[in-house]
C-alpha cells in the first residue's frame, strides 16, 4: 500500500514517500506525493522542503505493471510530480539511500538540490526494458554530469554507487548515514541563503560542448552495430543530442516523443516480460513463501565430471563446503584439477583474488567413500545419464545419507519418480537440472516430483538464489521442460537438412533470429554423443517417434564435436571457430540420396518458422499438461538455458506477439509439407483454444 507521510523539522518539511517493495512510482504514489508537496509549499511555515523514501530506498522508478495498462499517463504523471517539485519556489532535497533508479532518479534530479549514502546505488535502467528513460532523465542527467557521463549511464543502465559521482552537480553531498538528515540540514541553510529568491534547477545549466557532436556520431556508429536489435540505444543518443542542441523544453519534449515510440515496440514488449516473467518463476502457488526452509551448510555431488565440477564451484563459490566423489582416483583427481584450473584461470584474468581462490579451495573435500558424505545437508547426484547407474546411486544414499537431507538428481531427461522411487524417502527426492557449464549458466530446472515434499522444493528455490541461479520448476516428463522442448526443435533441424538445407545455413539463420547459436554449433559444442545416446533410448521406449538418420551417421564416423576435432564442422586446435568440413557435405549428399530425397532450396523464414514454432508446439503441450506452472516459466528457460533471444521474450512470448491464430494457420501451412513426420505440425489442442478466442499464453487463462 502507498503512503506519504510529512513530518516537521523546525521549518523544514519531510515528505516521505513508499510502496512497498521498491518504492515504486504508482498512481497513488504519485497522487499522494503531488498533495504533499504542493500541501508543504502552500503552508507559510515551511521554508524548504525534504523528499525521501521509505523502508531504507528511495525509489526504484516508476511502476513497470502500469506501463502495460496505460496506469503511467493518468495524472498526475511522474512528469507532473516533477514539474511540481522543480518549479517549487522553495527549495527541494532529495534524500537517496538504497536504490534511486529509474523514475525515481528523474524525480531526485527534479529536486534542487540531492544528498546521497555514498553506497546508494543510482541509476537509469530503462534501456534494459527496451526504453529511455522518460521523465526528463535525459535532458537533467547530462546538464549536470556532462554528455559522455550520461551517456554511458543511460546506455548500460547499470546502477552504479551514488560516490562514483563525488565532485559532479549530481550530489551537493554524500554521506555515510542518515540521508534524511544531512537533507534537513542543507534544506534549511539552503533556505536561509536564498531568502526568497528561487532555488537553483538543473534545466538551467547546459550540457552543449564542442565535442558533443563527435562524441554522439561515435556513440551511434557503435551502438547501431552492437546493438542492431534493440531500437532504445539510438534514441537515447537522439535525446542526449537533444539535450545538448535543443531548450528543455524542446528536448523534454523530444524525450517523450522518443520515449513513446520505444514504449510500442515488441522488443520493449519482450524486454517487459522477461523483466517480470524472471520474477514470477521463484513463485510456486501451492509453497508458500513462508515455507520452512531446511538448512544448507553442506554439501555433496556424487561424480566429479564436467557437471559434477560445475556444479561444485557453485556451492564453493557461495561458500558452502563441498564434498566431491567419485568412484576411481583417477576420475577423482581430475575433477579437482579441473576446479582449481578454473580457479586459476579466473585469478589469471583477474576476476578472483588469490587470496580467495585459496579459500573456495579449502572448502572442497574430495572423497572416494561414501562414508564420507552421510552429514552433508543436500547431496546432487551428477553421474552417467542412466537410469540404471541413478538408480543404483540414489538407493546408496538412501543407505548412507543423514535424516532429513536432500537428495537431488541433476538427470536432463530421466524419470525422477522413478529414481525417488527406490529410496525409503520420495519426499527429499529433488531434481536439480543444471545447464552446462554449469558454474557459468544460470538456468536451474528444479524438477519436482509426485512426491517431493513443500519445504524441499522451498529449500530448493531458496539455495538456487543462494547460488545465483534462475530457478524454474517442471514437472516430471522425458527432458523436463527445456530438453523436452528441444528434441522437436532437433528433430526438425535434422528433418531440413535432409530436405536441403545445410547445417551452416540452419545455423545462419537462427543467429540471425537472434539465437546466441545455431543447433549444429550448439550440438557441436556440448557433444553430438549426447543427443546419440539419448535417441538410442527414445528409439527403445517410443519407436514411433521419428527422426532422421543423419546425426547417427555423422557420430558413427566419431565426430562428437569440437572435443574430437570435427563434428558438423572441422575445428582446429586451440581455435573455437567451426570451418565447413567436405567429410560431413559428403556425408550429408550421400544421406539424401541413399533416402531418395531430391535437395530443395529451404529459406530462412521456412528454417526460423519451422525450428521456432517446434519449441512453441511442443511448449504448448508442456503448459497444457502442467509440466511448466505458467507461460513465463518457460520463456524463462528457453532465455537463461538455451540463447533465446531475449529481446524476443522466450518462445512463448514471441508466439503471442505473433498471435496464436497466425501461428496455428501458418502450422497448417507447414503440415502440407509431406516430409518428415507427418503429424508434427498439428497446432496443440491449447493453441487451437486460444487462437480461436483471441487469446494468448501469457494472458490469465492460458490453463485448461
Ligand atoms: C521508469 O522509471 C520509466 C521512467 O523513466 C519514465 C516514466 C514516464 N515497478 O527485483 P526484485 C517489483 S522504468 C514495478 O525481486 P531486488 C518486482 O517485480 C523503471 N515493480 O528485488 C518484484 O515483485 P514481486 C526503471 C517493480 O531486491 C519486487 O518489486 N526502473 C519495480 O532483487 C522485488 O523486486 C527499473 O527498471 C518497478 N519499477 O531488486 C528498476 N521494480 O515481489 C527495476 C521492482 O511481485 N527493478 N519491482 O515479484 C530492479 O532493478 C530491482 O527490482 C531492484 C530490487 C534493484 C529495485
Amino acid at each position: 500500500m502507498s503512503t506519504v507521510e510529512t513530518s516537521r523539522s523546525g521549518s523544514v518539511a519531510v515528505v516521505r514517500f513508499g510502496e512497498p517493495p521498491v518504492n515504486s512510482l504508482g498512481l497513488a504514489t504519485r497522487q499522494a506525493l503531488a498533495a504533499a508537496i504542493s500541501a508543504a509549499i502552500a503552508d507559510p511555515g515551511v521554508s524548504a522542503i525534504v523528499l525521501a523514501g521509505r523502508n531504507g530506498t528511495f525509489s526504484a522508478g516508476a511502476d513497470i505493471k502500469e506501463f502495460a495498462t496505460g496506469g503511467m499517463i493518468t495524472a498526475p504523471n511522474l512528469h507532473d510530480v516533477i514539474a511540481l517539485v522543480a518549479g517549487s519556489p522553495k527549495p527541494i532535497v532529495a534524500a537517496i539511500e538504497g536504490t534511486c533508479l529509474g523514475g525515481g532518479l528523474e524525480l531526485a534530479l527534479g529536486a534542487h538540490y540531492r544528498v546521497a549514502v555514498a553506497t546508494a546505488k543510482v541509476g537509469l535502467p530503462e534501456v534494459k526494458l527496451g526504453l529511455l528513460p522518460g521523465a526528463g532523465g535525459t535532458q537533467r542527467l547530462p546538464r549536470l554530469i556532462g554528455v559522455e557521463n550520461a551517456l554511458n549511464v543511460i546506455l548500460s543502465g547499470e546502477p552504479v554507487p551514488a560516490k562514483l559521482f563525488a565532485g559532479s552537480a549530481l550530489f551537493d553531498a554524500l554521506v555515510n548515514e542518515d540521508p534524511a538528515g544531512a537533507a534537513t540540514t542543507l534544506a534549511a541553510a539552503k533556505a536561509g541563503e536564498l531568502a526568497g529568491k528561487a532555488p537553483p534547477r538543473a534545466r538551467d545549466r547546459s550540457a552543449a560542448g564542442p565535442l558533443v557532436e563527435p562524441l554522439l556520431g561515435f556513440a551511434r556508429t557503435t551502438a547501431g552495430a552492437a546493438y542492431a536489435a534493440y531500437p532504445a540505444p539510438l534514441k537515447i543518443i537522439d535525446a542526449l543530442e537533444a539535450a545538448a542542441t535543443q531548450s528543455f523544453e524542446d528536448g523534454l519534449a523530444t524525450e517523450r516523443q522518443l520515449f513513446a515510440e520505444l514504449m510500442v515496440t515488441p522488443v520493449s514488449r519482450a524486454l517487459r516480460h522477461a523483466f517480470f516473467a524472471e520474477r514470477a518463476a521463484s513463485k510456486i502457488p501451492d509453497v508458500p513463501e513462508s515455507t520452512p526452509v531446511r538448512p544448507i551448510a553442506s554439501a555433496a555431488i556424487i561424480g566429479a565430471g564436467t557437471m559434477g565440477t560445475g556444479i561444485a564451484i557453485n556451492f564453493l563459490n557461495a561458500g558452502i563446503p563441498v564434498f566431491l566423489l567419485e568412484v576411481g582416483k583417477e576420475a577423482l583427481d581430475k575433477g579437482v584439477a579441473r576446479i582449481a584450473d578454473t580457479y586459476a584461470g579466473q585469478v589469471k584474468k583477474g576476476r578472483l583474488k588469490p587470496a580467495d581462490a585459496e579459500a573456495r579451495g579449502k572448502l572442497l573435500t574430495p572423497t572416494l567413500s561414501y562414508d564420507d558424505i552421510g552429514g552433508a545437508d543436500i547431496v546432487i547426484e551428477a553421474v552417467f545419464e542412466d537410469m540404471a547407474i541413478k538408480e543404483k546411486v540414489f538407493t546408496t544414499l538412501d543407505a548412507v545419507m543423514k535424516p532429513g537431507a536432500i537428495l537431488a538428481s541433476n538427470t536432463s531427461t530421466l524419470d525422477l519418480d522413478r529414481i525417488a522411487a527406490v529410496t525409503k524417502r520420495p519426499g527429499d527426492v529433488v531434481g536439480t537440472h543444471f545447464f552446462s557449464p554449469a558454474n557459468i549458466m544460470k538456468l536451474l530446472e528444479v524438477v519436482r516430483g509426485k512426491a517431493t515434499a513443500p519445504d524441499v522444493l522451498a529449500t530448493t528455490m531458496k539455495l538456487a538464489r543462494t547460488l545465483k541461479k534462475t530457478a524454474v520448476v517442471s514437472g516430471v516428463c522425458d527432458g523436463f521442460i527445456g530438453n523436452r522442448m528441444l528434441e522437436q526443435y532437433l528433430r526438425q533441424a535434422l528433418f531440413l537438412v535432409d530436405e536441403g538445407a545445410d547445417p551452416a545455413a540452419i545455423d545462419a539463420a537462427c543467429e540471425k533470429f537472434g539465437f546466441a547459436m545455431g543447433p549444429f554449433r550448439v550440438s557441436d559444442l556440448a557433444g553430438n554423443d549426447i543427443g546419440w545416446h539419448i535417441r538410442k533410448r527414445r528409439a527403445l521406449e517410443h519407436p514411433d517417434v521419428v527422426y532422421s538418420k543423419i546425426a547417427d551417421k555423422l557420430c558413427e564416423l566419431g565426430r562428437f564435436g569440437q572435443k574430437t576435432g570435427g563434428g558438423w564442422y572441422d575445428y582446429k586446435p586451440g581455435d573455437r571457430n567451426a570451418y565447413p568440413s567436405k567429410v560431413v557435405a559428403d556425408l550429408i549428399a550421400a544421406h539424401r540420396q541413399a533416402i531418395g530425397v531430391t535437395p530443395r532450396k529451404v529459406s530462412s523464414r521456412e528454417i526460423v518458422d519451422r525450428l521456432v514454432f517446434a519449441l512453441v508446439n511442443e511448449g504448448a503441450h508442456i503448459l497444457a499438461e502442467g509440466i511448466a506452472q505458467r507461460a513465463s516459466d518457460i520463456d524463462i528457460v528457453y532465455l537463461t538455458g538455451y540463447g533465446f533471444p531475449v529481446f524476443r521474450g522466450g518462445p512463448m512470448c514471441y508466439a503471442d506477439e505473433i498471435g496464436l491464430y497466425a501461428v496455428a494457420l501458418r502450422m497448417r501451412e507447414l503440415a502440407r509439407n509431406p516430409y518428415g513426420d507427418p503429424g508434427f505440425w498439428t497446432p496443440a489442442p491449447l493453441i487451437e483454444r486460444l487462437a480461436a478466442s483471441g487469446g494468448s499464453f501469457n494472458s490469465a487463462g492460458a490453463r485448461p
